[in-house]
């Protein structure tokens, strides 16, 4: 028996290390590996949130839940059994037992839509964050920026506000009370005052807006607060299903369009086929990326793992969802509606690049289609996308 028990710890402890190991794996193409346990990789604050809900929230309680459930029916077979208890006793109702059955799950499920209910708003509704970046000149402690909200939307709370330090070495974070304070709260104009001003040349970033997403304290008491202001969309684009395949559009750059399908087998790696496209989606990093979805045909759904996004994509009827890129890669999500006999041809690809690499690629895009370039006239621009990008 004891060698029995030492086998079931040592294969508990050895399970769980291998769990640990599989959630810690260095997954540099964002896609499923062999022996993956739990999600994709996160590549987005709302993914993390996601996680979050699943890993902190949705486990513990399984976890219990069934616990519990095993306890009671291990309770029951040997307490209960016809050796056991040879004389049943014969009463049908519990008013009290009732009431906690019926109560208890009530409760656990407010709790899990507590969670659920916010994710499912923030999955859905476009965010409206506004960043303002100001240069710090040495002397000045404040700076105003215009509360410019509808009224359901205005900074009202100090977590409403996020105020960074932009330097060489990267941004940091700074903090509510210790590092400034904030007036006006709530009104048309709102004051961060730094306690001591900040050095000549700093990039000041304050971000402001009601769209906060990212994995909070759990219960606001355990673990760290890791949300952020996500900012309003910089760009659409439109993604269209049809049997077997995606097309898609960038209104904001000139409305050209292009299909992308599945590379055939031996176009491409056994790891990525079924997940490689001719022409990937380019979208830049770190910019909130507006999806609006239809279909042509039947009913197809926009997925992408990496980000926790999944939409149905609707013939004659317009959806949308948004997702911001926190790292550049390329990230594969397959359709997800059951759409026909190809349904499993015809992943979906998404290139997440930097700034400058992103506007190239829509002039080429925009010289396929006959246009002129948008941003190849301008390459000073460039350089204040890169500057852009280093300061935050
Ligand atoms: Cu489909």
């Amino acid at each position: 028996m004891k060698r029995l028990l030492g086998g079931l710890a040592g294969g508990l402890a050895g399970g769980a290390a291998a769990f640990g190991a599989a959630l810690a794996q260095e997954n540099s193409w964002n896609g499923p590996v062999d022996g993956d346990i739990g999600m994709l990789p996160a590549a987005s604050k709302l993914a993390e949130e996601v996680h979050f809900f699943h890993n902190g929230v949705l486990m513990p309680i399984i976890t219990v839940i069934s616990i519990f459930v095993l306890a009671l029916l291990l309770w029951v077979v040997f307490r209960y059994n016809v050796k056991a208890n040879p004389e049943a006793r014969k009463f049908s109702h519990s008013t009290v037992l009732e009431v906690i059955w019926t109560g208890v799950p009530i409760i656990i499920l407010l709790g899990i839509a507590f969670y659920s209910f916010d994710l499912l708003y923030k999955e859905d509704v476009i965010p409206d964050g506004k960043q303002i970046v100001a240069k710090a000149d040495g002397a000045t402690t404040d700076f105003t920026f215009a509360n410019d909200f509808p009224p359901s939307r205005t900074a009202a709370a100090p977590k409403h506000v996020q105020v960074f330090k932009g330097t060489a070495a990267g941004a940091e974070g700074l903090v509510h009370g210790r590092d400034y304070t904030l007036a006006g709260l709530g009104s048309a104009t709102v004051a961060v005052k730094f306690k001591a001003a900040p050095a000549a040349g700093e990039s000041i970033v304050i971000r402001v807006g009601r769209s906060l997403v990212g994995p909070t304290k759990f219960l606001g008491l355990f673990g760290k607060d890791n949300t952020e202001i996500a900012l309003a969309p910089t760009m659409t684009i439109k993604a269209i299903g049809y049997q077997w395949g995606w097309s898609y559009a960038y209104p904001d750059f000139g409305d050209f369009e292009f299909a992308s399908n599945m590379l055939p087998e031996d176009k491409t790696t056994p790891e990525l086929y079924r997940f490689e496209v001719d022409n990937r989606v380019v979208v830049p990093v770190g910019e909130t990326i507006r999806v609006v979805t239809t279909a042509r045909d039947v009913i197809h759904a926009f997925a992408l793992p990496n980000m926790a996004i999944k939409i149905d994509a609707v013939p004659g009827r317009l959806n949308e969802t948004w997702f911001k890129a926190d790292r550049e890669g390329v990230y594969y999500g397959q359709c997800s509606e059951i759409c026909g006999v190809r349904h499993s041809a015809m992943p979906i690809a998404v290139e997440v690049v930097s700034r400058p690499k992103f506007e190239a690629w829509v002039d080429s895009q925009r010289a396929l289609a006959g246009l002129e370039p948008m941003f190849g006239a301008a390459p000073e621009k460039f350089a204040a996308a890169a500057a852009d990008t280093a300061a935050q």
